[in-house]
């Protein structure tokens, strides 16, 4: 028997493990609320979903073995396996073995690269992979492809992807969406009341993308109960915010928040409880925002009554609630399911229009904060060095396509859209490339994605299992889990960098992302870029003495990697966060990554798009 340190997405473990098979996982016992899902882990491992040997679609099989049989492309031969793509997911899949998969693979690289350009690989392939930053197979994908000329990408992500690209030009950069959040000791110690639109929901709270090793956020909601704060929940779902923090709970017509910002900010300017000094000083715009909210532009008043009926929440309690904020400190908390919504950036500028009305921005546990409890390390304290990642070098392609619009783009190649103020042009895709996600699970219209997944030439995925996107593939490679290889898993939120050993052998055929990628690249010449002479534990020693170097610019020690590893992690020191601190005390020094340095309600630039 054995027991080694690993971690996931839903917490660090150790794995205890006999004769190759896991017999337990125990949550690391530190962790004061594991995930039950750690748990199933275990059982997923040898599921018989697993993919067992490299499989190929059949009819896609034979007209590629048919090419390669023949002195090259044909024009017609193209088109056979461009008409039976709409036969993905309906073919059945025949296995191969892993050398004739690695030379189709490389084979049908090659010949798109040359026929048609490295724009013509999409190799975006969204999603979370496993936690270990090494064997994160998207970004493995990401620089294999890059060492081979580039490919189209994405930008931005499914889960706060309208956040991402309206908060650069109304507050600053993206990760006001993503962790950067007054830490979770300072809103204990300071809020008296939170307003939470979208709730705060503990079930999301799992869960890390890099793992992690320390559930803080239960806990860190209940001291700021037991501190004295109120909580109030706008949200469609009662138990979005837990029982035990006693929450007010205002169930909201969902899609409506903004109305209800507006209309609580009404409120606050017709009974001049706003804060005239914050909105001249520390932001643009507030003369053209106060005269859409009082009428004055349009004619209408965005008055609690006007929000009452688009929200379904009462007149009167929208004006109490707008009283309560003025006369408290008050956090503002947006959840992320709020902008992943049509007009979704809406309910983000609003919230901030509403927090610098209160200008409570400028005091510890006030303002704002978006994507509180999103996932399990979000408003906890960030290190403030990178987390260990694996560099993906330079995609020479410079055109990547917004993550949700990849139906859109397999539909309408060479299409113009517009994209954040720009006219772009979807690409011609003629290969897939997917590794570490699973859009037939995570895109909106299923049914559009297949339409235009049947237009691609070839399409490649690596999973451990058959999921759906699997099923719609042409060449299927079976890769190993998180558990049956070593990595280091790590999050800027969690408390600690986490030494992942491997606890037992790949099952059936099943290889590292990394291996796949290497053995590909040898095959296409581009092994030295890919690999940089390192190993796989060369690999994760570096990317650990990278973060171990950057840490100590900033005054913390941590250990050599062989200390590192041999003891299965190690703790960071803990700090605290006060949102916007230096640009609330002098704004021209600290000015905000915007246009104008400061917040802007009006916009001028979005005004141009
Ligand atoms: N209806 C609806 N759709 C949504 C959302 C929603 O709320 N509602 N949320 C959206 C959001 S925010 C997100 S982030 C996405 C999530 O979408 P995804 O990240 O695509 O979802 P997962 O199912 O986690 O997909 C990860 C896949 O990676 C595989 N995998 C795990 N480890 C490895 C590995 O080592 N190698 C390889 N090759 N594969 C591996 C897993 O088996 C799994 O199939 O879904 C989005 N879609
Ligand atoms: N257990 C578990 N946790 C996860 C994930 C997972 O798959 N499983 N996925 C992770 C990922 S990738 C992401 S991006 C995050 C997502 O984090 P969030 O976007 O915060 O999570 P959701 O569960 O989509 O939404 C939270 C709540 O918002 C409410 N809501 C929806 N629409 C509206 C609206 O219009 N107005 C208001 N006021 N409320 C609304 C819903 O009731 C919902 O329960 O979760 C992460 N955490
Ligand atoms: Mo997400």
């Amino acid at each position: 028997m054995s027991s080694v340190a690993h971690s996931s997405h839903w917490g660090a473990f150790t794995a205890v493990v006999t004769d190759d098979t896991l017999v337990d996982l125990v949550p690391e016992p530190r962790d004061p609320h594991p995930s039950p899902m750690i748990a199933d882990l275990g059982e997923s491992v040898d599921s018989g979903l697993r993919v067992r040997r490299p499989a190929a679609r059949r009819s896609w099989l034979e007209a590629v073995r048919a090419e390669r049989r023949s002195a090259g492309p044909s024009d017609r031969l193209g088109e056979d396996r461009h008409r039976h793509g709409e036969r993905r997911g309906a073919d059945p899949f025949v296995e191969i073995d892993w050398d004739e998969a690695l030379d189709l693979a490389a084979s049908e690289l090659s010949r798109v690269r040359t026929e048609y350009g490295n724009a013509a690989i999409f190799g975006g392939s969204y999603g979370w992979s496993s936690a270990g930053r090494f064997h994160h197979a998207r970004t493995q994908l990401h620089r294999f492809l890059n060492s081979f000329g580039g490919h189209t990408s994405q930008v931005g992500n499914y889960s706060f992807g309208a956040a991402a690209m309206i908060l650069p030009h109304v507050l600053g950069p993206a990760q006001f969406a993503n962790g950067r959040l007054s830490s979770w000791d300072v809103v204990s110690e300071h809020t008296q009341l939170w307003v939470m639109f979208g709730g705060l929901a503990l079930k999301n709270t799992q869960l890390e993308s890099g793992g992690i090793s320390d559930h803080t956020i239960p806990g860190r909601l209940r001291a700021t109960r037991d501190n004295g704060c109120a909580f109030v929940s706008v949200s469609p779902i009662r138990d979005d915010a837990p029982d035990f923090i006693d929450p007010q709970w205002l169930p909201i017509r969902p899609n409506t928040d903004t109305a209800l910002m507006l209309g609580l900010g009404h409120t606050l300017l017709t009974e001049g409880l706003h804060d005239e000094g914050f909105l001249t000083t520390r932001c643009v715009g507030w003369e053209r925002f106060r005269d859409y909210l009082d009428g004055s532009e349009d004619g209408t008043a965005k008055d609690a009554d006007w929000a009452a009926e688009i929200t379904r929440i009462p007149a009167e309690t929208i004006r109490e609630l707008a009283r309560s904020m003025a006369g408290n400190r008050t956090m503002i908390s947006v959840a992320w399911s709020l902008q992943r919504a049509d007009h979704g950036e809406q309910p983000f500028w609003a919230a901030l229009a509403l927090a610098a009305m209160l200008g409570q921005i400028r005091w510890p546990g006030g303002g704002f904060g978006f994507g509180y409890g999103a996932t399990g390390t979000m408003g906890n304290w960030q290190y403030p060095f990178p987390a260990p990642r694996l560099p993906v070098g330079v995609n020479a392609v410079s055109a990547p396509i917004p993550a949700a619009r990849i139906a859109d783009m397999l539909l309408a190649p060479g299409e113009k859209y517009e994209f954040n103020g720009e006219v772009r042009r979807y690409p011609d895709t003629r290969l897939v490339y997917w590794a570490g996600g699973n859009p037939f699970h995570h895109h909106q219209d299923l049914n559009r994605l297949r339409r235009g997944w049947a237009r691609p030439e070839t399409v490649i995925v690596h999973e451990p299992f058959w999921t759906a996107t699997a099923r719609h593939a042409d060449l299927v490679l079976p890769a190993t889990t998180t558990l049956e290889r070593n990595d280091l898993g790590a999050a800027s939120g969690d408390r600690r960098i986490i030494a992942m050993h491997r606890a037992i052998t790949p099952r059936h055929e099943a290889r590292a992302d990394w291996d796949i990628f290497r053995a590909l690249a040898g095959r296409l010449g581009v092994a030295e870029d890919f690999t940089a002479g390192r190993d796989e534990m060369e690999w994760i020693a570096h990317l650990y003495t990278s973060t171990r170097s950057a840490a100590a610019e900033h005054g913390i020690d941590l250990p050599e990697f062989a200390d590192f590893w041999e003891e299965g992690g190690v703790d960071i020191p803990q700090g605290s966060t006060v949102l916007l601190e230096a640009f609330r005390a002098d704004p021209v020094a600290h000015p905000l990554e915007t246009p104008s340095g400061l917040i802007e309600l009006f916009s001028a630039t979005i005004d141009g798009f």
